[in-house]
């Protein structure tokens, strides 16, 4: 029987009452509607030995996870994944910590990592492994003689091929994604940039089947924009009325919600939406910035400098334009309650999403699936979030461009209900259309071809994993009125 092996860095804790969204969720989701398992770290760092994999099956769900050493967190999890490929592929060089030598540890947690799992793996197994941490998997697992369809699905954006060129080991990454049969990416720039990047670093060759040949091997790669699961932020009856009595405020609140990081453009946020008090004083008073920024690897220095930043922002604007009783920034450095989030962005009447770089931003789809059909609220979107390809209904704004996120708080705030009811139903299909269990059903449909490639380079399927992809097509689609569980924040 074919099984789906879900692997990532971080895996979510099924008991876990209180987690929140993102990756965790799309992937939880997709697993559900296959046997299989889900294998990656624990989230704890505490080891001093050679760390052992643990499995737990809660309600049906096994997970296989293991722990890391402290040795391992700095270098392979703080070290190389986010202080080399996560700046680098967000295009920030000027972050990147080259000198730092994590890279020999990156691939040994990687080929540990492939020694516990390869194992515990069947013949028909499908193994989809997700993002930057992970990248030598497929190649790891591949000399230890697995030779099932593994797949890659990068969960942030590519930056230019000349960025990912400055990595010293460009050409190791760039193997070592072509000993994959399937890399699903966000969007399609993305997809162009990776392509460039193959031909430069490694002579990459682009065939006529649209497939790159990376020495002997040949990988696909493919645009899956990942989606949320909209009924997570849908109201039930009588749920929308308490709200509205809960909710007698005058202001207009403009909701930010981002991880603290440096690729989320918050203070560009925060500058424009001074900006936005001082060349238009008349929504002084009646306007407030909530921003939620929960603190994510808070030991990485351009961490640590992005947080004084913005406290100093705020402060600063606060001081400038704030009243006795009128504070124009709420600025909150904690993470809140995932069951909260639904109601704070049904009441509030702008989204603000402003990424110099984002794979997609789930914050964007989260904003329009709790709207209120009926007096929708407007979602001012960067044209340099992933989700920005999909959600062209928005407003779209240059982050850099401070000039640019000012005017279109105006025109949100001015906008008529008529032109914020078209734009809502228009993005609303969008979100729903390409949900996550769209995402995930795509991305495995399209792996399961990717292995019949591999097995013999035969057009037709596999018997079992036809079998699988019947199932999968025939499979009901989520009971609507279930939540999803909630993983932790960040990646
Ligand atoms: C990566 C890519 C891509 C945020 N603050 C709180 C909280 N959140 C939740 C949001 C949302 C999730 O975290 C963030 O999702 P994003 O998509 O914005 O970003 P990343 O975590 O950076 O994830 C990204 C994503 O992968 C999926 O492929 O879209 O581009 O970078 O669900 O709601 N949740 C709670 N409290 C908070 O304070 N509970």
């Amino acid at each position: 029987m074919t099984r789906l092996v879900m692997v990532s860095n971080r895996v979510i804790d099924f008991n876990a009452a209180q987690q929140a969204g993102g990756v965790g969720v799309a992937i939880y989701n997709t697993l559900e509607r296959h046997s299989g398992f889900w294998f990656g770290w624990d989230g704890r760092s505490d080891e001093t030995g050679s760390p052992e994999p643990k499995s737990v099956t809660v309600g049906g769900h096994t997970t296989v996870t293991e722990a890391l050493t402290e040795a391992d967190y700095n270098e392979y999890y703080l070290g190389y994944s986010n202080s080399v490929l996560w700046p680098v592929f967000h295009n920030r060089l000027d972050l990147a910590q080259f000198e730092a030598g994590y890279y020999a540890r990156y691939v040994e947690v990687n080929a540990r990592f492939a020694r516990h799992l390869a194992p515990l793996i069947q013949p028909d197994d499908v193994i989809w492994v997700h993002d930057y941490h992970l990248v030598p998997m497929a190649m790891e697992l591949r000399k230890l003689g697995i030779d099932n369809p593994i797949g890659f699905f990068l969960h942030i954006p590519v930056g230019p091929a000349q960025a990912l060129l400055a990595i010293p080991e460009n050409q190791q990454i760039a193997r070592a994604l072509g000993a994959y049969d399937l890399i699903g990416l966000q969007t399609q720039s993305d997809v162009r940039n990776l392509i460039d990047f193959l031909q430069q670093s490694v002579y990459g060759r682009l065939l006529p089947s649209g497939r790159i040949r990376v020495f002997d091997s040949e990988l696909e790669i493919g645009c899956f924009p990942v989606g949320i699961d909209p009924n997570d932020f849908a109201f039930g009856p009588g749920e929308e009325e308490a709200l509205a009595a809960n909710d007698q405020s005058e202001i207009n609140r403009i909701i930010g919600i981002d991880r603290l990081d440096y690729t989320k453009g918050l203070p560009q946020k925060f500058k424009a939406y001074g900006k936005f008090l001082e060349e238009f004083p008349e929504y002084r008073r009646r306007i407030v910035l909530s921003q939620f920024a929960p603190p994510t690897r808070e030991s990485v220095e351009a961490y640590a400098d992005i947080k004084a930043e913005l406290e100093s922002l705020a402060g600063s604007i606060n001081g400038r334009y704030g009243e006795l009783d009128w504070v124009p920034i709420n600025y909150i450095h904690r993470t809140i309650p995932r069951g909260e989030l639904r109601d704070i962005y049904r009441t509030s009447r702008i989204g603000l999403v402003t990424p110099l770089l984002d794979g997609m931003n789930l914050v964007a789809k989260e904003y329009i699936a709790s709207q209120d059909p009926k007096d929708p609220g407007v979602l001012i979107l960067s044209k340099f979030a992933g989700s920005a390809e999909q959600l062209s209904d928005t407003l779209l704004v240059n982050p850099y461009d401070l000039n640019d996120i000012a005017q279109c708080l105006k025109l949100a705030l001015d906008m008529p209900l008529s032109e914020r009811r078209s734009r809502y139903d228009a993005l609303i299909k969008i979100v729903r259309k390409h949900d996550a269990d769209a995402w995930g059903r795509s991305y495995f449909a399209a792996l399961v071809k990717a292995g019949h490639r591999r097995a013999g380079r035969s057009s037709k399927p596999l018997p079992e994993m036809g079998r699988a992809l019947e199932r999968l097509r025939d499979a009901p689609k989520k009971n609507t009125t279930e939540r999803s569980p909630r993983a932790n924040v960040g990646t």
